[in-house]
């Protein structure tokens, strides 16, 4: 029988990967997207098929995660297997703007799954795998594991909070199948452009290419636990696949700064940055040529931030046999490289409409 799975937040940079993984492994996969007045669908185009074409196992639903009824018509419909609840409003610094919407998505949104997979009575047929994130961990001292006490420091780490305790809360209270993956930062080329790994990626590209002058940025030295979005797309499906619920993380168990990471990102395309000054007054020059690559502009600070997060993967490595594939200097050259040629297309894409419309 052909597996089936659900992923909401499918249009996200975690969905496409899973879904691309999952497509590998046979299943027939089921994506829930939401209507916008533009394409939203750039990362999983290259899996669409026409849904008359016979044995097409490739299908999108319009839904939203505030949308009660539509999340049990959907499940109905689609009478999954397993779920990935990966749909939430994922930024950080956005959730201080948008509290509430972000509570109602990413918390309350977690509990109106759960609650359409009662409502069908699906419990002891559809497992349940909950995007939880180590901005739980917050302001607790690295590094972090699955015993480490959560301390929250952004209105996203609270709704997140909410969705973690729910999902085991279902767990123990009805016997579903409900897992928390506690996942810790991941990137690639596909990540949003507004995280702070992308940004810098696709500034230091724009800036190799002669098409930006600098980069403007905000806490340079808060540690994070960086891998590839690849490795740990494999790791949730392999938290749905074990033979009980539980909640893991998954990390590299390596910390670099933002700093480092833009020192990194710097040297590969050959430019070393030097560091002068201090606080908001900061800034990175280009050794070889003077230039000022760098500011800080303190709007991208954050009412708290998170200092510190290192995982300690131990128990996904022994338990799952999970352990991250991509290191981080492979991580953030495969970036700025992805970068480099993703812009230059667009800029010649840009080009030739200009040359077309001259014509
Ligand atoms: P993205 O921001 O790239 O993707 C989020 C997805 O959620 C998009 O498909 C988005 O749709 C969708 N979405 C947002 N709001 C709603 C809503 N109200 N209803 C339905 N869909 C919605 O996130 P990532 O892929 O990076 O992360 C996936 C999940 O994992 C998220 O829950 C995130 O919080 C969590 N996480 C991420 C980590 C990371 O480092 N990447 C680490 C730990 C946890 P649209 O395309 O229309 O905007
Ligand atoms: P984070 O990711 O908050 O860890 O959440 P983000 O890349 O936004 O920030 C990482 C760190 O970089 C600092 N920073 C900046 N951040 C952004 N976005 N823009 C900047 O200009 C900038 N300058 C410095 C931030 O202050 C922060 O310390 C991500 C999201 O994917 C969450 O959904 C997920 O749960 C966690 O990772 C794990």
């Amino acid at each position: 029988m052909t597996r089936r799975a659900l992923i909401t937040g499918i249009t996200g940079q975690d969905g496409a990967y899973l879904a691309e993984l999952l497509l590998a492994k046979g299943y027939e996969v089921h994506g829930l997207k939401r209507r916008a007045s533009q394409f939203n669908t750039q990362r999983i185009d290259h899996l669409y098929v026409d849904p008359h074409t016979a044995g097409a196992r490739f299908h999108l639903h319009y839904g939203d995660l505030t949308d009660a009824t539509n999340l049990i018509r959907v499940v109905q419909e689609v009478q999954p297997d397993e779920i990935y609840n990966l749909a939430a409003q994922s930024h950080v610094k956005v959730s201080f703007d948008t509290p509430e919407y972000t509570a109602n998505a990413d918390g309350l949104g977690t509990l109106r799954l759960l609650e359409a997979i009662r409502i069908l009575k699906l419990e002891h047929r559809t497992r349940f795998y909950q995007a939880s994130t180590s901005e739980l961990y917050g302001k607790a001292s690295p590094p972090q594991n699955e015993a480490t006490p959560f301390l929250p420091q952004s209105p996203y780490a609270a709704a997140k909070l909410y969705a973690y305790w729910i999902t085991r809360n279902y767990r123990d209270g009805y016997g579903l199948f409900a897992a928390n993956g506690i996942l810790f930062n991941h990137e690639s080329p596909r990540r949003g452009e507004t995280f702070v790994t992308r940004k810098i990626t696709r500034a230091v590209a724009a800036i190799e290419l002669g098409l930006q002058d600098r980069l403007y940025m905000g806490n340079l030295d808060s540690l994070r636990d960086w891998g590839h979005a690849r490795d740990y797309v494999e790791g949730m499906w392999r938290i749905l696949q074990h033979d009980r619920p539980d909640d893991w993380v998954l990390a590299t168990g390596e910390a670099h700064s933002v700093r480092e990471f833009v020192e990194r990102a710097f040297a590969a395309v050959g430019r070393e940055i030097v560091w002068k000054g201090r606080g908001v007054e900061e800034k990175g020059i280009d050794r070889r040529t003077g230039k000022l690559l760098v500011e800080i502009d303190p709007r991208y600070f954050r009412p708290l931030e998170v200092d510190h997060l290192l995982g300690d993967p131990s128990k996904a490595q022994r338990e799952l046999g999970w352990k991250h594939t991509t290191s981080f200097e492979e991580l953030v050259r495969e970036m700025v490289l992805a970068d480099l040629e993703q812009i230059q297309r667009e800029h010649l894409a840009h080009g030739q409409l200009v040359n077309h419309a001259a014509e």
